[in-house]
């Protein structure tokens, strides 16, 4: 699991980064891991290791860490200790106290194995989707006129809960002018006949995001809003189609771009057409312009192209989607026809 030119023993002490070898929701600790050894030194709580292959349990209290590592750096010969940058002050204060002189920060080197996701990892992911697009189905039952964009997402949040996910991403539910405003967030304005409603949310299973956003209208659509609606959902199919491995993340979101940028919504495209997702919402490599980062079988990135027409409106599609060799597997499936309600 080390990459070989770790000679020393590593520090995991960033809450996402520590879920992704010992799986648990409530944990706190650090975990050591060498060659020898994958120990989760835990404090406060008596819990027991969930998966196969996860590290060893060793309840201490969190001022002993520090005495802890050193003895095991001394039974190991290592001659050093690796650490996360974010290391937390009070940690490096114990490490220092025990008499750990070593210390090199290792830039990213988690986040980089996080990158390539392995099945189980997939499953927790489709799972969080599952329950996301549940979500979606409950809300058009429901969604009428004169509802606030915070009941919404409140429902929205209900019907997760109720599927059994574990947090919630930060909903945004964005109505009317409001759409025009990627980051919008849900206000006690209630919708309106006529209005696009933005909704971009998702949940985690075992620590692991979906992240999806439809956009639907209220009544009828008007033919500038199905022209703005199906420009976006174009640019979006197109990149669907053809994210593979050995795309470059700059040329994904040309794909969306050059759609949105050749219609009459020319520059109305503004932010980038997606992230890495995984344990942490945002994280590794994304579909990101002008980036020459290539993509590889078994990342997953969220495919999100949007138009914002300020003082109009606007419209996002996302989901996500694992890269692989021929292709991609698109892990959310909920309608993308425009929905009218
Ligand atoms: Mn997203």
């Amino acid at each position: 699991m080390l990459p070989e030119h770790i000679e020393g023993a590593v520090l995991i002490t960033k809450a996402t980064n520590q879920r992704y070898f010992h799986h648990l929701t409530m944990a706190q600790g650090a975990i050591y891991l060498s060659a020898g050894h994958r120990v989760f030194f835990s404090w406060g709580r008596s819990i027991s290791p969930k998966l196969p292959g996860d590290p060893e349990i060793r309840e201490i209290r969190e001022e002993e860490l520090g005495r802890e590592v050193a003895a095991l750096l001394r039974e190991e010969s290592k001659e050093y200790l690796m650490v996360e940058k974010e290391l937390p002050i009070q940690i490096y204060q114990l490490l220092l106290g025990a008499g750990i002189q070593n210390i090199r920060i290792g830039e990213g080197f988690v986040e980089q194995w996080r990158e390539t996701k392995t099945p189980w990892e997939i499953e927790q992911l489709s799972e969080a989707c599952r329950i996301t697009e549940f979500a979606f189905d409950k809300i058009l039952e429901v969604i009428k006129p004169g509802m606030t964009e915070l009941e919404v997402a409140a429902k929205l949040e209900y019907w997760m809960r109720l599927q059994g996910c574990e947090e919630f991403n930060k909903t945004i539910v964005a109505s009317g002018i409001h759409s025009a405003k990627p980051h919008h967030w849900p206000t006690n304005k209630p919708l309106e006949k006529g209005d696009f409603v933005t909704m971009d949310y998702g949940c985690t299973v075992n620590g692991y995001h979906s992240d999806m956003t439809r956009t639907i209208i209220l009544g009828r659509a008007t033919d500038r809003q199905k022209l703005l609606y199906e420009t976006v959902r174009v640019a979006q199919e197109k990149a669907r189609e053809v994210l593979r491995e050995g795309r470059s993340s700059g040329e994904m979101d040309g794909v969306a771009r050059r759609i949105i940028d050749e219609s009459e919504f020319r520059g109305c495209f503004l932010h980038n057409l997606g992230h890495g997702i995984g344990l942490d919402i945002h994280e590794g490599t994304g579909l990101v312009q002008g980036s020459k980062a290539i993509l590889t079988e078994g990342m997953v990135v969220s495919i999100e192209p949007g138009i914002y027409v300020e003082g109009y409106g606007g419209v996002r599609i996302e989901d996500i989607a694992v890269v692989e060799k021929s292709g991609c597997s698109v892990l959310e499936n909920a309608p993308r026809e425009l929905i009218e309600v």
